[in-house]
């Protein structure tokens, strides 16, 4: 059996069962004026790891291994996003209102567009999500067993947030979980590397962790 140098141990991998899994590469966490930055954030922290994240997805496309892009995202009559999401907190501007690069988290609109540098490519899926979670009010399940998929390395952002969610949502429907460290990124440097602890504490509990250069070595 193949594997992969991982933490708390190796990752045991199946190449034919293995994609990877972008979360959230969106201008809007990543550029000033989108969501992130309305939240108070240095988004210039996202933008640091867009180098990894791109060897990543250029691996698997050359391995001819499926990707899966995330977005969290809003129809534009916001009859996906709950009231608590919206009124949270105290942002600049809140998930719909007009910003310099359009609407807020709403499907279509350019700030909530991917990184032009990360974008997806033909055939490669991308799932459109209303929660932190890629699994809840998404195909993504379904996407995943039509294709046979059982194993997903997680890249993307934010690591405690919606990259985390939708690594809890994959572990207990089944799916073993690899989250690439240098291609993943928090608002919260301690957020990070608390998040990356804990996922692989307790003998892997929610997955394993690994460097980008060790998925790229046992892909290639
Ligand atoms: N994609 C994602 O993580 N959404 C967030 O809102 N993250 C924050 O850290 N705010």
């Amino acid at each position: 059996m193949d594997k992969i140098k991982a933490e708390p141990f190796s990752f045991p991998v199946k190449h034919d069962q293995l994609a990877l899994v972008v979360i959230d590469m969106q201008r809007d966490f990543a550029e000033p004026g989108g969501f992130g930055a309305s939240l108070g954030n240095d988004v210039s922290r996202i933008t640091r790891i867009v180098p990894d994240v791109k060897r990543l997805i250029e691996g698997f496309r050359n391995a001819g291994l499926p990707i899966i892009h995330t977005m969290e995202c809003h129809r534009p009559d916001l009859s996906d996003l709950p009231p608590a999401k919206r009124d949270r907190g105290n942002p600049t501007l809140r998930i719909g209102d007009i910003g310099p690069m359009g609407r807020v988290l709403i499907s279509g609109e350019p700030g909530t567009a991917i990184l032009p540098e990360l974008a997806p490519v033909e055939g490669e899926v991308v799932i459109e999500k209303p929660g932190k979670g890629a699994f809840y009010a998404t195909k993504l399940g379904e996407v995943l067993q039509q294709r046979g998929i059982k194993q997903l390395v997680f890249a993307g952002v934010t690591t405690e947030v919606c990259v985390q969610t939708t690594m809890r949502e994959a572990n207990d429907r089944g799916y073993e979980c690899l989250l690439a460290e240098e291609a993943t990124e928090s608002y919260f440097a301690e957020f990070k590397a608390a998040a990356i602890a804990m996922i692989r504490a307790q003998g892997a509990i929610v997955g394993w962790t690994a460097h980008v250069d060790d998925i790229l070595e046992s892909i290639s």
